[in-house]
């Protein structure tokens, strides 16, 4: 493929931004009042406005030319089909068959992956549903009351944000706690207040050889039999979700009590997978089901809507025009939900795991800036933080605002501010605040003079920042899937308009065998060539440990 940056399409882009200079969104609104109407979508569920984006009539069109040139249409069908589009590890990339809820099989090497996606689903509902009524008890026959899921990454990041997410939708038995982190306080901490006798281990890994979670999930069973039960009771008290079967039964869990995944589900992909068993046990089978629906609905948005009108292609292809056109380093996401607490942690992984690399899928140089960094936190939080920052400082951030427009709480002025918050927000970075403005404003106000001369600079905002605001009807399982659909979907585009291979992972590689070299010789191994700074902790460390 030829280099991005000399393709017909990435050229035609660079004259098209040189010559929209410092176009303001604000001119544009006032001059055309179709704007708004032209550049909003809706699909499967969900409201995208980006129309306060830095874009001229021109923009898309040549944006969407250098989709086409990138064979994203190829790419896309190529992931459905079940082609090994993961090409350094050879594998198929099939998240969208979890959630698949049609009759369409979907094929690997031939063979259908339907039936057995619906087996484990099958089994993970009746699982859950079980724990939920309290007919699966613990060794002292009383019910679970709590629910611990011990993994990291993808096993965790996603099950994590999704329950917390749709915490309303919870049984009112059942706690869930998430423990991913090696330092022992995480550990610790949630198995303080816990009862082993009502304790359920969910012990999430792939692999089953990730050192956290085998750790983590060591320390809990040594926990779960020093208070009370016996090795004949683990199995009632620890089950598995991995694709390892000979390690989960090493481990001492009963295979009865193993819910499997393939190698071709990616970890930071698999909460629609037995990895989200601690929703399914959260919200129970159906809502589970009302995820996994709202992500297909996204799926078939993704792959049946023109790209002009497809909303995770039209995300992306913005993405890519700031990164590419604009230097923007970073997206900040804002959800306008304080239980989307995790959302920006959770992209974090799901968009700079995937895209933050510097090689081709072939191994080239990519000649253009790739993944941003992601970051956020709730609003109206942020606002009174580093929302100064994405108004005032020297950086173009653009940010996604997320919302859901009803909510379940039962205060609804509460509600109203929240969205005239998120509203406002996106209007004040792209409409600014001009000097003379500024001027108008002092001087209503009584300042005069060289005092208020003195402050015009402070105050001005320099606008034109942009944003896409995203509504959601309300925080339920269906348009949840559809929000964490479209973004997979975006991260897709883009890695196909980069030429990365989105889902491999070698850069956590090189840390994970240094750690392991340095955790023996922490442990007493002779020490081994390091830098001095290295063997200078390693040296206090190893005294503060002895
Ligand atoms: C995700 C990554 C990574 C992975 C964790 C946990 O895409 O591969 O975050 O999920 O390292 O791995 P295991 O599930 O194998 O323990």
């Amino acid at each position: 493929m030829d280099q991005l940056t000399n393709t017909p399409a990435w050229r035609a882009l660079a004259a098209h931004r040189a010559e929209l200079g410092d176009v303001r969104m604000r001119a544009q609104f006032e001059a055309d009042p179709g704007r708004f109407e032209r550049h909003t979508l809706r699909a499967a569920g969900l409201f995208l406005d980006y129309s306060k984006n830095r874009i001229d009539d021109r923009t898309l069109p040549l944006l969407l030319a250098l989709a086409r040139e990138r064979g994203l249409d190829g790419a896309r069908a190529a992931m459905f089909a079940g082609r090994r589009i993961n090409n350094t590890e050879d594998r198929a990339v099939l998240h969208v068959a979890l959630r698949n809820r049609s009759d369409t099989p979907i094929e690997v090497d031939g063979k259908d992956v339907m039936p057995a996606v619906r087996e484990v689903l099958a089994r993970m509902g009746e699982f859950a549903e079980a724990v939920r009524e309290g007919l699966w008890r613990g060794y002292t026959r009383e019910a679970i009351t709590d629910v611990v899921n011990i993994g990291i990454g993808g096993s965790d990041l996603g099950p994590a944000m999704v329950c917390q997410a749709l915490a309303t939708h919870g049984h009112p038995r059942l706690r869930m706690h998430f423990v991913s982190n090696i330092d022992g306080d995480h550990l610790a901490g949630v198995l303080a207040g816990l009862n082993p006798a009502r304790t359920l281990f969910v012990i999430a890994s792939k692999t089953f050889t990730t050192i956290e979670t085998m750790t983590n999930a060591a320390s809990a069973r040594k926990w779960f039999l020093a208070g009370g039960g016996s090795e004949a009771d683990i199995a009632r008290h620890f089950v598995a979700v991995s694709t390892n079967a000979e390690r989960v039964a090493a481990f001492g869990i009963d295979l009865a009590n193993m819910f499997g995944f393939w190698d071709w589900v990616g970890g930071r992909y698999s909460l629609w997978s037995a990895v989200g068993l601690p929703i399914a046990l959260q919200v129970g089978r159906a809502r589970f089901e009302e995820l996994l629906d709202g992500a297909h609905a996204m799926d078939r948005h993704f792959v049946e809507a023109p790209l002009e009108a497809n909303m995770p292609v039209i995300l992306g292809l913005l993405g890519v025009w700031y990164r590419g056109f604009f230097g923007a380093g970073s997206l900040c996401v804002a959800p306008y939900a304080q239980a989307l607490a995790r959302l920006p942690a959770y992209l974090q992984q799901l968009e700079m795991e995937s895209n933050g690399k510097s090689v081709t899928r072939d191994g080239q140089p990519v000649d253009a800036a790739t993944c941003p960094v992601i970051w956020g936190e709730p609003g109206t939080n942020g606002q009174h933080a580093f929302f100064q920052l994405l108004h005032q400082g020297t950086d173009l951030i653009p940010v996604d605002f997320i919302a859901p427009l009803a909510a379940g709480h039962g205060l609804p002025d509460h509600h109203r501010l929240l969205l005239a918050n998120c509203i406002a927000q996106s209007k004040a970075l792209m409409v600014g605040k001009s000097a003379d403005e500024v001027r108008a404003e002092l001087g209503a106000a009584g300042m005069a003079g060289e005092a208020l001369e003195a402050l015009v600079p402070h105050r001005v905002f320099p606008g034109n920042r942009p944003s896409n605001t995203l509504l959601l009807p309300d925080l339920s399982p269906a348009a949840l899937g559809a929000l964490i659909a479209l973004y997979e979907h975006k991260v897709f585009v883009q890695s196909v308009i980069w030429g990365i291979n989105a889902f491999d992972q070698w850069g956590v590689e090189l840390g994970k065998q240094i750690a392991s070299r340095i955790g023996a010789e922490l442990a007493g191994e002779p020490l081994g060539a390091h830098d001095a700074s290295s063997r200078g902790l390693i040296e206090m460390a190893r005294d503060a440990l002895a």
